[in-house]
Formats: structure tokens, C-alpha cells, sequence
């Protein structure tokens, strides 16, 4: 922001004028050039464009025919720093390559652009320090809130000046977090494969930072001490990569052991899917498959996969909520916010066996 003193007192002129607009034949025009060829003074045309005070009739419609002449488009950046109103969400989740956090995302654009809001998407990759970048850059662009996935750096978000509601990993009490009721999903999951006759059950449990993944696990072994059988479980030290599928680590040896398996989320479950029918075993009548989150791809796989679902819709409505109210300045009332997923069975569990 450049501030001018004249004989007239203080008075701003707004950083759009640091920013010139390309022009159609290549040189470029902004404000200082609009005010002149207008022949009005800069501030009035500062005015104008920010609606921020009083400008004559006559003098707005000068304006306009110079700036439609110079095809001229107000800088956003420059009009959210100026206006201290920007209508950018940043929005982090870790890969959209994992079809629930593009779901995610995508519900959150749609419920965003209802309220004229854009979305600044960025894919952590699990990654503290992308995350930290991300951050930082959310901050140069003066977001007006965020959205934080699993975040790995929860600390770096305590005292920033925006608005900030997370999903999964939460900051702190004070800020809202919305996730699924991953204890109970757990526990459902057990049930299912426990109520379709599987009892020599397998749990894939992901990453230790994800807590999401952490209460799944719990759920699902606490449930199964219950009826005293004690799953074998291996665990994966990243969510899913593009590169995974041709990474034969992955691979599960003897999965033929088992008739359950419970996989902590979908994208994961169709890698183990494409081991079990390597394998040759059949799902679901030698082995049944249940995932987490009901993302699309569900329906697309063979079989197509039962699954626990997070309600991505109603996930992404509480977290757009709550940060419209903090934007607002209205405090939500709760700071946990626990969506209950439901069972969905589909064709790789098998409802004949009990
Ligand atoms: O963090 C968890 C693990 O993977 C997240 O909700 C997901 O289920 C998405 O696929």
C-alpha cells in the first residue's frame, strides 16, 4: 500500500494500482492510466471500483467506458487486500489422487462457489513441510479461511488471524474439527464380517499420524476382544500413491489365511482386491473385503466393495459451516463435530454365509 500525503490530508491509493492489467495489445493499463484517460482524480476511480464511497453518476459512467476501452479487470488480490474482504478458501487435503479427498474437495468447491467463494486447492502429500509452504502461501494471498486435511504440523495454525476448521488431525480445543466417527466405524466394520461368518480376520490399518486411521484400528480390535478372536494386522506407513501400483511391496503374502479383511479406506482396499485375485481366492465366498468411505470407486470395482461410509456430503457441509460462522465472527457452538458412518453392503461381503 502506497500512502500519499497531499495538501487534502492522508489518503490511500490501492495496491490495484501496483498491479497493472495485461492489455489486448500486450502493453498494460491500470488505475493511474483509467483516472487520467477519465480525466477524474485516482481516489474517485479507487472509489469506484472498490464501492467504497461516494462517486457522481455521470463520473462512474466515464469510468466505465474507459475501463471496458482498456479491457480492464480489478486485480482480486489486489481488491481483497485493499477491501480486506477476499472470497478465497484455501483448502488443504492430502492427495486428490485418493477419490475420497477429491469428493471432498469437490463438495466443498460446490458449497463454497453457492456462497461466491473460490477454492486455493492444495495436496499436502502428507508432507509437513508442503504443508507449511501451503500455509504460507494461503497467507500471502490472504485467504479469508482454511480448510486443513490431516494436518501434520497442527501447531503452525495456533494464533493465525484466519479462520481455521480442520478435518481428521485437530489443531487444538479451540478450533472446530469435523471427522467420521472412526471408533464406531471400526466397530461396524468388525460387526459386518462378523455377522457374514468370517472369523480368521485380517485389519490393514494406515499411517500412525493419521488419528483417523488410529480409532478405526481401535474400534475394530476392541470389538473383536469382545467376541474373543484377535485380528492380525499389518500396517502401511503412507496412504496411497499413483506409484503403488506398480510397487510390488504392497503385495500381501498369504492372504489365502484369511476369510475378513478390513482395510482402512477404500483406494487401499481396491490395491488388496487386485492382490486377492491375484491370488486366486474368491471374494467374497474365500475372503471378504471391507473398506472406509464410500468413495466412488466402490461401485466401479469387482466386485463391487462393501464399505463403511463417512458421508462426505454432510462432512464437508459441517466443515463449510463452521468456517462461514467464523468468518462471520459467530462462534460455533461445537468444537468436535463426530458424523456417524453407515454400513454399505455391497457384493464383497457375503450375506448368504450366516
Ligand atoms: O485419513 C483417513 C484415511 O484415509 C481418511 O479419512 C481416509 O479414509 C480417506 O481415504
Amino acid at each position: 500500500m502506497i500512502i500519499h500525503v497531499s495538501r487534502f490530508g492522508l489518503f490511500c491509493l490501492t495496491n490495484m494500482e501496483l498491479v497493472p492489467q495485461q492489455k489486448k495489445g500486450g502493453t498494460v493499463s491500470n488505475i493511474r492510466e483509467i483516472a487520467k484517460k477519465a480525466n477524474v482524480g485516482i481516489a474517485t476511480v479507487s472509489r469506484y471500483i472498490n464501492n467504497t464511497g461516494y462517486v457522481s453518476e455521470q463520473t462512474a459512467k466515464k469510468i466505465d467506458k474507459v475501463i471496458k476501452e482498456l479491457d480492464y479487470t480489478p486485480n482480486a488480490l489486489a481488491k481483497a487486500i485493499f477491501s480486506k474482504k477476499n472470497k478465497t478458501i484455501g483448502l488443504m487435503v492430502p492427495n486428490v489422487a485418493n477419490p475420497f479427498f477429491s469428493q471432498l474437495a469437490n463438495e466443498i468447491e460446490m458449497l463454497a462457489s453457492i456462497n461466491n467463494y473460490t477454492i486455493l486447492l492444495c495436496n499436502t502429500n502428507d508432507d509437513p513441510q508442503k504443508e507449511l509452504d501451503y500455509l504460507q502461501v494461503f497467507k500471502e494471498h490472504r485467504v479469508a479461511g482454511i480448510i486443513v486435511s490431516r494436518t501434520l504440523c497442527p501447531k503452525e495454525y495456533l494464533g493465525i488471524r484466519v479462520p481455521v476448521v480442520t478435518f481428521e488431525n485437530p489443531i487444538s480445543d479451540q478450533y472446530v474439527n469435523v471427522s467420521s466417527d472412526n471408533y464406531l466405524g471400526g466397530q461396524k466394520a468388525f460387526r459386518v464380517l462378523y455377522n457374514n461368518g468370517a472369523r480368521r480376520l485380517l485389519h490393514i490399518r494406515g499411517a500412525n499420524p493419521f488419528l483417523a486411521v488410529a480409532d478405526r484400528y481401535n474400534g475394530f480390535m476392541d470389538e473383536a476382544k469382545k467376541h474373543n478372536l484377535k485380528p492380525d494386522v499389518l500396517q502401511f506407513d503412507t496412504d496411497f500413491s499413483v506409484e503403488m501400483l506398480n510397487d510390488t511391496r504392497h503385495q500381501i503374502v498369504d492372504i489365502n489365511k484369511y476369510d475378513g479383511v478390513f482395510v482402512f479406506n477404500d483406494i487401499m482396499a481396491s490395491l488388496i482386491i487386485r492382490d486377492i485375485h491375484k491370488s486366486q481366492c474368491r471374494i467374497p465366498e474365500d475372503i471378504q473385503v471391507v473398506g472406509y468411505d464410500n468413495s466412488y470407486i466402490c461401485e466401479l470395482l469387482s466386485p463391487a466393495l462393501s464399505t463403511l461410509d463417512q458421508k462426505v456430503h454432510e462432512i464437508a457441509e459441517n466443515l463449510i459451516n463452521a468456517l462461514f460462522s467464523e468468518i462471520k465472527g459467530q462462534k460455533c457452538v461445537s468444537h468436535h463435530i463426530l458424523v456417524e458412518p453407515s454400513v454399505v453392503e455391497r457384493m464383497t461381503t457375503d450375506k448368504e454365509k450366516t
